[in-house]
């Protein structure tokens, strides 16, 4: 619409209240919907997330919106365009962090440099499938620029001659393309819980440090193997490297033994797609490894370089960070050497609706509509998952939801689940308290207390979380 002003994301994410008007984008245009807002059959809650940035995400979520009635009201609010010089940022020169893609205003920032976010809660568990837009974000150095990312990388170490080049768009043709539905959760989901316990170092997570999502790739155990490399094997690791680099210019890196990288049931893959779509610049682009059933650390963006080895990566994420000790030491008394990388998670779940500290209204209220996330590592389904609101006392069984057909052991996606906690007439006069746990296909469950976990880098919190809500 060239009859109408050009305006940068900046401007359009300032405008988020009432006295400066509420705007929103939507494809290229820009809609000023502070009159709409309080009529939206929704209700306020959920639209104002989308404020100060993209609509189209959670009209992913919502497809009531997708008719021609929605159009004809939003264009009729149309105020402007989305300035087409807004496809990147634009930094100072000399910043190292000068190659940052857009982020949509709704993600729960941790720290901007190098950017860390989660997924809003009470969106996580609106779908099966987390919209890219708001998958949560973990980058441990600066985005690499997207000029200089190519669809190939190479391979290399024990058992090759030399150091192969390969790219992305030769393996499409050369072998079956695989799709898998994985959830990614950082070993540091839910650490601030862990925090309260006792300090503990690290980004201060809540549960939202973890999405799910639709990967396409190939698989990597049908390129070792083609490449000769079987379980005989004198290399025990496979290391990946991204094209993120630190201020030496040492890249991200970590690595997963090999036995798991041939695996083909464990379906480790080489992905260019994410949920239908080339994979987001702040995901990975334009190809990344994804490891079913363990933490996200050890699922490379930007895949740069793939080392055949007999050894660990020896890299920081590798050797220090991402590991776990007795309660009993601290950061300085613990020792790196001898404890395991962490691989394959425990069994881990989440109450993300109503949010911790909500006031309810009542409204006749006879129930109260509980929703959350369950998951395990290592492939391992969830049997069921249990919640309590007289603190463990007794327990309501939670009806389960997933959109993944499982065989045995090889569930990679978490289970979504809700139940609808009746009501009593005392209950509405106190704060509420509800707990949960999951229990996966092995019995493992969660733990009460955190005391026997708690570890120095605040990882793998999962005991049972705990919210607590009100009513007017
Ligand atoms: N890969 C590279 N190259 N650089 C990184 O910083 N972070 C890892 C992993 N892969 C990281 C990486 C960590 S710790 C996590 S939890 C996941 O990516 C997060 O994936 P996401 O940002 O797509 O959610
Ligand atoms: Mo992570």
């Amino acid at each position: 619409r060239p009859d109408l002003p050009n305006y940068k994301y900046d401007e359009v994410a300032e405008h988020t209240s009432e006295e400066t008007g509420i705007w929103v984008i939507f494809k290229e245009g820009v809609y000023d919907i502070t009159k709409f807002i309080k009529q939206h059959p929704g209700g306020d809650e959920k639209i104002s997330m989308a404020i100060g940035g993209s609509v189209e995400p959670f009209w992913d979520l919502y497809s009531i919106h997708l008719n021609k009635h929605v159009f004809e009201i939003l264009e009729s609010l149309r105020i402007g365009n989305v300035h087409p010089e807004e496809e990147m940022q634009v930094f100072k020169s000399g910043d190292h962090y000068a190659h940052e893609p857009k982020r949509h205003p709704a993600l729960k920032v941790n720290s901007q440099k190098p950017f860390n976010a989660e997924t809003p809660l009470q969106i996580l568990v609106e779908s099966f499938y987390t919209p890219n837009e708001l998958f949560f974000v973990r980058n441990h150095l600066p985005v690499p620029k997207k000029s200089k990312l190519e669809d190939d990388f190479q391979i290399t170490g024990i058992g090759l001659d030399s150091s192969i080049s390969l790219t992305m768009s030769e393996l499409k043709m050369k072998y079956k393309p695989h799709e898998i539905t994985t959830s990614v959760m950082c070993a540091g989901n839910r650490r601030s819980a862990m925090h309260e316990t006792k300090p503990v170092k690290g980004l201060q997570w809540s549960a939202g440090a973890v999405s799910t999502a639709k990967w396409k790739g190939i698989k990597l155990s049908d390129l070792l193997k083609d490449l000769g490399i079987t379980e005989d094997s004198k290399a025990c690791h496979i290391i990946f490297q991204g094209a993120d680099t630190d201020i030496e210019s040492k890249p991200y890196e970590v690595s997963i033994p090999l036995e798991i990288a041939l695996d083909p049931n464990r379906e480790v893959l080489l992905a260019f797609e994410m949920n239908g779509k080339e994979i987001p610049l702040d995901h990975g682009y334009p190809i990344r490894v994804i490891v079913p059933g363990v933490i996200g650390a050890r699922q490379v963006k930007w895949l740069k370089k793939i080392i055949v080895s007999e050894k660990e990566s020896d890299s920081l994420w590798q050797q220090k960070d991402y590991k776990t000790f007795n309660p009993s030491l601290n950061i300085e008394t613990c020792d790196t050497g001898k404890a395991m990388a962490v691989l394959e998670f425990p069994v881990q779940s989440a109450i993300c609706q109503p949010a911790n500290g909500s006031v309810l209204k009542l409204e006749n209220k006879k129930s109260l509509e509980v929703k959350g996330y369950a998951l395990s590592g290592a492939g391992k389904k969830i049997l069921r998952v249990d919640v309590s609101v007289d603190g463990g006392q007794s327990w309501m069984e939670a009806d389960l939801y997933t959109e993944t057909k499982t065989q045995m052991n090889r569930e990679w996606a978490w289970t979504l689940w809700k139940l609808d906690v009746p009501l009593s007439d005392d209950m509405l006069r106190k704060q509420i308290d509800i707990t949960c746990k999951a229990t996966d296909s092995a019995h493992n469950t969660q733990p009460e207390s955190d005391l026997g976990i708690w570890n120095a880098r605040g990882l793998l919190e999962n005991k049972w979380p705990k919210i607590s809500v009100k009513f007017e």
